[in-house]
């Protein structure tokens, strides 16, 4: 059985197999996950069939928001959940249980899976670099196959602003239109921002939208320099520096701005969350940093949206609820962790070391940086989130982040994330002692074929049997 994330409890039925027919017929409690599973597996949808060969049923005798149970015996194949969300990851196993070929004989299973965090996360960077909505919809149907159910959206930085924001024109118009290097940038329109939102909550993924700040800003500066220091206009920057641009943390001006723009990306937002960055603040001296922080973050939850921030926020009083995302090394923690540790905020953890898409594989890979290592995917598997923070750790999951200063094309974002994301699906969802490399390399040599089959061009890893 070659699933990824492995399930918490998977009993093989030996001898027992259930032959998906081509005309098969499906029958679903959920109507979304029973479309999308419908379409997956070619199958017929019916609202009514006394022996369908795929059930998804929703029962309140399954234990956990996103837990399943799947069951393939010799008359059929049966998923309960509790929640839609449950529904769907069932959905996924058995995707990947189902061969591509006819017959489509399913091995006989019973398998009892919940994911081991609540917050299984991708980040993809759309400021360094512009990526459509087509791309971003992909992405999304790609990670969701492996039950990440988080994608935040690194929306602003100094090459960028990608959401168009009605009472601040300018940010699309002239923020909107560089990117790194030559390219011409491009902004979201809030249409289409709610096209990415609609499309994620099909998958039951939450997007988590960032607009970084006081740091990482230049782009925002550009367009609106009454947020500048000196009230003086920068120039576009097309480079790959960081830590060069600051808001005005001493201009009412910050805060009209901050307001305006939590209050319409709150309200395109359905999740909870709302990432204000915070990292990399150079430019903004501490005093002027804690300040900001103590003004902006009560900004955000007046909007109704837990404030989510680089793990730099830690220096900051905290406001209740909020999570840190810690992406320093799995080594040293620095004093900005341990501040949030001491306010006992609760992390995601994004060890750069670990998780970070944007860096190689190895020396020879064509694109990417280095300055945290080179991750192979046993590099991104090999770790327990368990044992990165001090006992008693708030940790509500994991997330990794793809920065994109030099991923240009759809081709570069495949290369970077696949397979390293299925690893770290498996480090988020999957109980640590169910975990073990050489089981993953085996299973994840399977997914090489599938990925192909999509269109999905990943990076052929050495290191696993690809099949
Ligand atoms: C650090 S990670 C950054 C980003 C860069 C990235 C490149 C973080 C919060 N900030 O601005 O893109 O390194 O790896």
């Amino acid at each position: 059985m070659h699933v990824v994330p492995v399930p918490a409890h998977l009993a093989p039925a030996p001898g027992i197999t259930f032959v998906l027919a081509p005309d098969a017929a499906i029958r679903s409690d959920a109507a979304g996950v029973g479309a999308y599973a419908a379409a997956a597996l070619g199958l017929s949808l019916v609202a009514d069939h006394p022996a369908p060969a795929v059930a998804l049923l929703l029962t309140d005798r399954v234990d956990g928001d996103e837990a399943y149970e799947l069951e393939v015996a010799a008359d059929g194949i049966v998923i309960r959940a509790r929640t839609d969300a449950g529904l769907f990851y069932g959905v996924q196993t058995l995707l990947q249980l189902t061969p591509a070929g006819e017959p489509r004989a399913v091995a006989g299973v019973r398998i009892v899976d919940a994911p081991r965090f609540a917050y299984r996360g991708a980040m993809l960077d759309v400021a360094r670099h512009f990526f459509g909505v087509d791309v971003v919809l992909r992405f999304i149907d790609e990670i969701s196959r492996y039950k990440i159910n988080v994608l935040h959206l690194h929306l602003t930085d100094d090459q960028g602003w990608r959401i168009a924001i009605g009472t601040r024109p300018e940010l699309a118009r002239v923020g909107g239109a560089a990117q790194v290097g030559a390219g011409a940038g491009g902004c979201f329109s809030q249409d289409e921002y709610a096209r990415i939102v609609a499309h994620a909550a099909a998958r039951h993924v939450t997007i988590v939208p960032e607009i970084d700040m006081p740091g990482h800003t230049n782009a925002a500066l550009v367009s609106y320099p009454e947020l500048t220091v000196d009230g003086a206009a920068p120039a576009v920057y097309t480079g790959v520096d960081v830590g060069f641009s600051t808001f005005a943390v001493h201009r009412e001006a910050t805060y009209e701005f901050v307001r305006d723009v939590v209050a319409e990306v709150a309200a395109l937002t359905p999740g909870p969350y709302l990432h204000i960055g915070g990292d990399e603040a150079q430019s903004t001296p501490t005093e002027d940093y804690l300040t900001f922080m103590r003004r902006v973050q009560p900004i955000v939850a007046a909007a109704g949206k837990t404030v989510v921030g680089w793990h730099q926020i830690g220096a900051a009083e905290r406001i209740a609820g909020r999570i840190v995302q810690y992406w320093g090394r799995g080594t040293e923690l620095d004093e900005d962790t341990h501040a949030a540790l001491a306010q006992g905020d609760r992390f995601v953890l994004s060890p750069a070391d670990r998780v970070y898409l944007d860096m190689k594989y190895a020396e020879d890979t064509p694109i990417g940086h280095d300055w945290a290592g080179y991750i192979t995917t046993r590099t991104a598997y090999a770790w327990d989130p368990g044992a990165l923070l001090p006992a008693g750790a708030d940790v509500v999951g994991i997330e990794a982040p793809l920065w994109t200063e030099f991923v240009t094309t759809a081709a570069d974002i495949d290369l970077l994330v696949f397979p390293r994301l299925a690893a770290v699906a498996e480090v988020a969802w999957s109980p640590q002692e169910a975990r073990d490399w050489q089981s993953f390399r085996d299973r994840l040599a399977t997914h090489g074929p599938q990925w192909t089959a999509r269109g999905v061009r990943f990076h052929p890893d050495p290191e696993i049997p690809w099949a």
